[in-house]
């Protein structure tokens, strides 16, 4: 007998809800769910494949303890003793920073990784955190921080709504768009250009995208920061600046015509590779449209001027009048976001507030570079310990972080290393304990991070759709546990983690003067809060103490758990609204568009503009049926045009000696890879593209698909010494190689 059952998807960011058919306890098919508030019934062939991505017969069911140096199964409160076992001694002796925490990309996919992490690090203590975002987004949090006082206040583009969108460095109809949550984002571009709106693209490489748009521009990659303060300065020139409503919330709009008048477009013209003229009519266009929306990514901020790119993206919305209106880039509001306070100054954005040990990379966000965990763990120095032991979770740097090789040999020094993962893999290998989560279907669902992002407020959440499978923990109380296995509590029950966090919470919202709930007594709200578990009573508190809550009780039509599980398709929250200044937390509680780090960083920027790449760069590209590292193991997303080959133009192999399908070495300063060549005008000339995520012939993995067509490591081509200094971000594009014929 089948079933159905819904579940909001976690592969990607565009959060879309399916139905999924279900029979006895396995996935057999998934559909889009045509009810869901949100995505309306769009799926990609990503989604199609829930079932084959959840059955997968390679996830680990139970949990593997190292003993006698193999990894063996072994029962769940032995796998918790040898965590315990082996990160406290290392605590005590050495402290907490020499305690790694690696969190990987899929902690803002789950219920759990949104919860559990943040107890861990605070019980913890430890300044040893790497994750994901700094080989990715770290540099908008930055120029957030900077700008708006706070990282994560991150204007998403109104897609449904702008005249015309200028998008850099993002392929949204392979990865379905990220830091803007949007189902159907390919839809939602041809919509724009249905309604007479234009789009502009700007990709070294003529994706997918950029052949839906009016106008390519194949940028050379890294000069994007080049570019668009080219066009800042064009809009100045030319009286285009119109800040609108937003004057009033603005400081320091002429120091910033100051610091961009030397970056004219025939300044920068031969280091972008665009001509000067187009420069100009870039910025006339969106100086000239009824509303846009400036929208850059991957491409923007994976580059040595990561920051200040991210930085000029909201620089150009300020200018323009299109921060925060509808049609241009505007702050989500979501479900669970906290009690908005009056707007006012707030306590601003530091960087820096210490730095890694060995290279001293500052950090920033409380992170420091995933670049740098290697040499945290290999290199001894008179500051202090390095890194002896790891905590990975949902993490496989290997394979996504600069240098695999080397962070490969150095996690194999660790004197103890966890892993929460489902697979074991190019990272978890190394793990002394490895905590495996269950598949996706048995698992809740809410986007805690990603309604933050989204092009519409909304919220939804889904139930695990299959009951957990016996010997199966839930991540939520795999996390909770590792939290009080590496913190000293060992042994003790995981709901006084959720039991803290809410008494914490809750004490906190009623001594504050804006909260529906100030002056009432914490414990009196905690008895109010319903759900199953842990997880579902913290998701009530949040959703009731939030901006559409109940207040508990305060306003009776407002959000609870409750009143969203008789919505299992979600409920709308309408479109993007204008919220300045509430979301400012700046000290002068203003939009600070020329901060100090910036000014600092500018002149790297000038220099930029006689920079002339030698030879070839690097960029990476993504495959819709691909997530980065770990769905190469899933036959029905493998295949086809879903290759690790090495993209290059028709005249640089011509003179190289490539020819289609050949073998190329590929060198950087990192190592070398070979790989079979695809000649295609689809990249620009001068230019290179491989994927990432790919080299899976290490030995001591599970992962019986992905290793029989295993790809290469495009991340061994890089040293881990290209960052953008600010952020601490990779630079993962626009790196230098050579490229040769292997024979
Ligand atoms: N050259 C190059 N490198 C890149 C990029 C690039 O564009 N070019 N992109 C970068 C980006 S944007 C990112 S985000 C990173 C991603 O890099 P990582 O953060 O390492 O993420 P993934 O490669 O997705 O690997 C995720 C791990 O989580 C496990 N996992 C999957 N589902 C779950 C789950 O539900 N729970 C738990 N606990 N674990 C789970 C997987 O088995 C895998 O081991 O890669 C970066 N690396
Ligand atoms: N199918 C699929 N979807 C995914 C993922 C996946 O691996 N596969 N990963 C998910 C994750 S973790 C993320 S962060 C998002 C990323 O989402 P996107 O940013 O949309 O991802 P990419 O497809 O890598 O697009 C980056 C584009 O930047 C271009 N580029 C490279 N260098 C430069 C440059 O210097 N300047 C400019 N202007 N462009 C440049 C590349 O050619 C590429 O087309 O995707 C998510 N969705
Ligand atoms: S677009 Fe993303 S969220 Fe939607 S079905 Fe595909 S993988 Fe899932
Ligand atoms: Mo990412």
């Amino acid at each position: 007998m089948s079933r159905t059952a819904l579940r909001i998807c976690p592969l990607c960011e565009a959060t879309c809800g399916l139905t999924l058919t279900i029979d006895g306890t396995t996935v057999t098919g998934a559909r889009g769910d045509r009810d869901d508030v949100f995505s309306k019934g769009f799926i990609c062939p990503k989604g199609a494949s829930f079932g084959a991505v959840d059955g997968d017969p390679d996830r680990l069911r139970t949990p593997l303890v190292r003993r006698d140096g193999e990894l063996r199964e072994a029962t769940w409160e032995e796998a918790f003793d040898a965590v315990a076992a082996g990160i406290r001694p290392v605590v005590e002796r050495y402290g907490p920073n020499a305690v790694g925490v690696v969190l990987g990309n899929p902690n803002v996919h789950t219920v759990a990784g949104a919860l559990y992490p943040p107890v861990l690090l605070a019980g913890l203590g430890t300044r040893s955190l790497f994750t994901a975002s700094t080989v990715d987004q770290m540099p908008k949090h930055v120029s957030s921080g900077l700008l708006f006082g706070d990282a994560n206040a991150i204007p998403v583009p109104d897609l449904d709504h702008t005249d015309h969108l200028l998008l850099i460095g993002a392929n949204p109809l392979e990865s379905n768009g990220s830091l803007c949550t949007a189902p159907d984002f390919p839809g939602k571009l041809k919509a724009l250009k249905a309604r007479g709106g234009t789009l502009t693209v700007v990709d070294p490489r003529r994706t997918r995208t950029a052949r839906l748009a009016d106008r390519h521009i194949a940028i050379r990659p890294g000069a994007d920061a080049l570019l668009l303060a080219a066009m800042a300065q064009v809009l100045f020139e030319e009286g285009l600046v119109d800040l609108g409503e937003l004057t009033q919330h603005v400081q320091g709009l002429d120091e910033l015509r100051d610091a961009v008048r030397d970056f004219t477009p025939e300044a920068v013209a031969p280091a972008c590779d665009v001509d000067a003229a187009l420069v100009r009519t870039l910025a006339r266009e969106l100086a000239a449209a009824p509303t846009a929306a400036v929208y850059g990514r991957i491409g923007s901020c994976t580059v040595p001027y990561g920051t200040l790119a991210s930085w000029l993206v909201d620089v150009l919305n300020i200018l323009t009048g299109n921060l925060d209106r509808p049609g241009g880039a505007l702050f989500p509001q979501s479900a669970t976001d906290r009690t908005p306070r009056p707007a006012g100054p707030g306590h601003g954005f530091q960087l820096a507030r210490w730095h890694s040990r060995v290279s001293r990379h500052p950090e920033a966000k409380g992170e420091l570079p995933l670049s740098a965990l290697a040499e945290e763990i290999d290199t001894a120095t008179e500051e202090g310990e390095p890194i002896r032991a790891l905590i990975a979770v949902a993490a496989n740097p290997v394979l996504s972080a600069p240098d695999g090789d080397r962070l490969d040999k150095a996690l194999g020094s660790l004197d103890f290393m966890v892993s929460v993962d489902p697979y074991l893999n190019e990272t978890s290998r190394h793990a002394h304990v490895v905590l495996p989560p269950p598949p996706p279907s048995q698992s809740p669902h809410h986007d805690f991070a990603f309604n933050t992002l989204a092009v519409r407020n909304q919220v939804r959440y889904t139930r695990p759709a299959v009951p957990l499978e016996a010997g199966r923990m839930a991540e939520s109380e795999i996390l909770a546990r590792l939290t009080l296995a590496v913190t000293g509590m060992h042994g003790a029950d995981p709901s006084a983690v959720d039991d803290l966090v809410i008494g914490q919470t809750l004490g906190k919202a009623v001594r504050e003067p804006h909260s529906p709930v100030h002056g009432r007594d914490p414990q009196e709200l905690a008895a109010h809060l319903t759900g199953e578990n842990g997880p579902e009573r913290r998701l009530d508190m949040m959703l009731r103490l939030g901006p559409y809550g109940d207040g508990f009780g305060v306003r009776p039509d407002g959000l609870s758990l409750a009143g969203l599980l008789e919505h299992p398709h979600g409920i709308d929250l309408g479109p993007l609204q204008p919220r300045l200044p509430q979301p400012l937390k700046t000290r002068s509680g203003r939009i600070e568009l020329l901060p100090q780090p910036i000014v600092d960083d500018l002149p790297r920027l000038r220099r930029a503009r006689e920079e002339r790449p030698a030879g070839l760069v690097l960029v990476g590209r993504r495959h819709l049926r691909s997530n980065n590292s770990w769905m190469h193991n899933v036959p029905a997303l493998t295949g086809g045009t879903n290759r690790c080959t090495v993209h290059i133009h028709p005249e640089d192999a011509e003179r190289l000696g490539v020819r289609d399908g050949s073998a190329v070495r590929v060198k950087g300063a990192g190592g070398e890879v070979t790989a079979p060549a695809e000649v295609t005008d689809g990249v620009r000339r001068g230019v290179v593209s491989l994927p990432h995520g790919w080299g899976h012939d290490r030995p001591g993995t599970r992962l019986s698909h992905a290793s029989a067509d295993p790809g290469v490591n495009v991340n061994q081509l890089l040293d881990g010494s290209l960052l953008d200094p600010l952020s601490g971000n990779a630079v993962l594009n626009g790196v230098p190689v050579d490229v040769a014929p292997a024979d």
